[in-house]
């Protein structure tokens, strides 16, 4: 079954408008800028990120006595933070360069302003952010600040994946501080890109879970799409109605992996536009090709990984090669329908020592809007998977601009399902996986758990019911079929039923929209949701009053996200409904 194909196709591309990175060399004035400082020995191996207001990424490596430094350009630095990356690839939290006190609360500056700085020795906070001893010069670094918890200097998501409610008035606390440089300010930055803070917790969008601070996670955040349009997205299924952690308060990390172990239930999915790479209106031949550095990561990365890549520019299938060295290539989607843009690249790095690469995708018309970098990575990491494969692991995609520039962007993986919807009851009994069948009208009346993600940094427990995913029943054939909006009933209680656009996909397969947002506490009590499909009418009446007693049609219960680029986070129970 080619999954992955259709949970791509059917979904309409994010059209959301990221602002541009920075491209090409360095101009030939651009003055070398060094930021350096001394994490300890405790900040050995570790990785300091310099991020850019628009994603860019320039690394450097921590040695064993823990000190650093990056060289880049005065125009790359200023607006810049400074990230931690654990030597295990993992995101670690920010370097708040200075602190100030604004009218009784503690300020911490988190943005360089563009020229040279020593750091000097630093502190590492087991709260997750490191601080100079001594602040450097205030020249060096922003006026702008966000607000601290404590005198510490730790911004309020320190310590966490960014997953932090901040009120409107938290994020003005700062706006009168005084110290530090004015060369940047918040007008400065578009709070969409990459490398701004929008909620002002002092994670940058790219490495933040929840960007605007209302407790939504990007992945099923509406009003947060823009900034989270880069976002690996996650394709999980399984056809166990028992899967899931309010139903099983036993699941263990073995149960998860023997599903997500599995490369035909569980994947990340890069799919990266062109333009998030090059701007607006990009040259689809402005990019040569492009990879993914996943670090130490065990499973994409360090010495022996174990990634496979299941779609290639030839091939699409649940068995992929592996990732660590294919090099690239080029592949127009659908081969009747040639691509009218004038591609020259082949999308393939010359260094096929590098591997991890992202293929070049057309997707069958003229607009360059429509120029894609792609890889769908399945872990294979078997038992381990739980631990090995986390929210908040850090990857650099790199690429080659047509200049001969190398230029890089930072993202992580996100909080996504691990668990699908968990079946409690089927037309008002008990559930304990026996054959599903409508009652004599030909409806359905389910009841389910939420599925659950794991938690992350600074999260209690092992999972999350989560909130806010859009859920439809899906009549998976050749083609992904909605049930279309008039099929469901019974909903009202949980769910809004939002279908006004025919012309969006997303909205059709999944049209019931969970009421609650946020996530909740996994637990055999937590609050169920329940929904009544007219199986009858989704099929057909004509074709289900025709069908003999004992047909079976496959349906998929689905928990979508947002829409990203390229498709939405996903995790989908596979149910065979049988006609009584
Ligand atoms: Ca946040
Ligand atoms: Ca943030
Ligand atoms: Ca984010
Ligand atoms: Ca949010």
């Amino acid at each position: 079954m080619n999954w992955f194909r259709r949970a791509i196709g059917a979904l309409a591309v994010s059209g959301t408008a990221l602002a541009t990175l920075a491209t090409g060399a360095l101009p030939a004035s651009a003055a070398s800028v060094k930021i350096q400082g001394d994490l300890g020995a405790a900040g050995a191996g570790y990785k300091v990120l310099l991020v850019g207001q628009r994603g860019k990424a320039t690394v450097a490596t921590a040695d064993a006595s823990g000190k650093f430094a990056i060289t880049t350009s005065k125009s790359d630095s200023k607006g810049a933070s400074l990230q931690l990356v654990t030597p295990g690839n993992r995101y670690a939290g920010p370097v708040v360069i200075a602190k100030e006190k604004v009218a009784g609360s503690w300020c911490s500056k988190t943005k360089l302003a563009g020229s040279s700085v020593n750091l000097g020795s630093m502190t590492m906070s087991s709260n997750g952010f490191a601080i100079p001893k001594k602040a450097p010069k205030s020249s060096t670094y922003a006026r702008l600040s966000v607000l601290a918890r404590t005198s510490a200097g730790n911004p309020l998501s320190a310590g966490t994946g960014g997953i932090v409610k901040i009120s409107a008035a938290q994020k003005k606390k700062c706006s009168k501080s005084k110290v530090g440089s004015a060369s940047v300010s918040a007008s400065d930055e578009a709070s969409n890109l990459l490398g701004a803070d929008m909620d002002g917790d002092g994670l940058p969008n790219a490495l933040d879970a929840d960007d605007d601070g209302d407790l939504q996670i990007d992945a099923v955040d509406p009003t947060t799409t823009e900034s989270a349009a880069m976002n690996p997205w996650v394709s999980l299924r399984s056809n166990n109605p028992l899967y899931n952690a309010s139903i099983n308060q036993g699941l263990t990390a073995a149960d998860i992996a023997a599903t997500l172990g599995n490369g035909a239930n569980y994947a990340i999915q890069f799919f990266i536009g062109q333009r998030n790479l090059l701007g607006n209106n990009p040259d689809p031949n402005g990019v040569q090709y492009a990879w993914v550095d996943c670090g130490e990561l065990i499973y994409c990365g360090g010495a022996a990984p174990t990634a496979r890549t299941l779609s290639t520019h030839t091939s699409m299938d649940n068995t992929g090669v592996p990732w660590k060295t294919y090099s690239g290539g080029f592949a127009i989607e659908t081969k009747s329908q040639p691509a009218t843009v004038n591609f020259t690249v082949t999308g393939v790095n010359p260094d096929a020592s590098v591997g991890n690469a992202l293929f070049l995708s057309h997707r069958n018309t003229s607009d360059v809007e429509n120029v894609y970098w792609r890889a769908t990575l399945f872990p294979n990491q078997g038992a381990d998977t739980v631990n090995t494969v986390k929210p908040g692991d850090v990857y650099t995609v790199r690429f080659k601009t047509a200049a001969g520039a190398d230029q890089s962007v930072v993202m992580m993986l996100n909080p996504h399902a691990v668990t699908v919807p968990g079946l409690t009851k089927v037309n008002g009994a008990a559930y304990a996986g026996a054959t599903i069948s409508p009652d004599a009208s030909g409806k359905i009346a389910f009841e389910f758990f939420r599925p659950q993600r794991l938690t992350t940094t600074g999260e209690e427990g092992t999972f999350r019911d989560m909130g806010g995913l859009r859920y439809g029943m899906i009549s998976s054939g050749q083609m992904d079929t909605p049930c279309e909006g008039g099929t469901y009933s019974g909903y009202g209680s949980d769910f809004t039923l939002s279908n006004a656009n025919p012309n969006d996909m997303a909205e059709r397969l999944w049209p019931l929209n969970d009421k609650t947002t946020t996530d909740i506490a996994t637990s055999p009590t937590a609050d169920q949701i329940a929904f009544t499909l007219d199986v009858r009418g989704c099929v057909g009446a004509a074709v289900y009053d025709a069908a003999a007693r004992g047909t079976k049609w496959n349906f998929q219960l689905v928990a979508a996200g947002q829409n990203l680029t390229g498709g939405s986070n996903r995790a989908a129970l596979d149910l065979s409904i049988t006609k009584p």
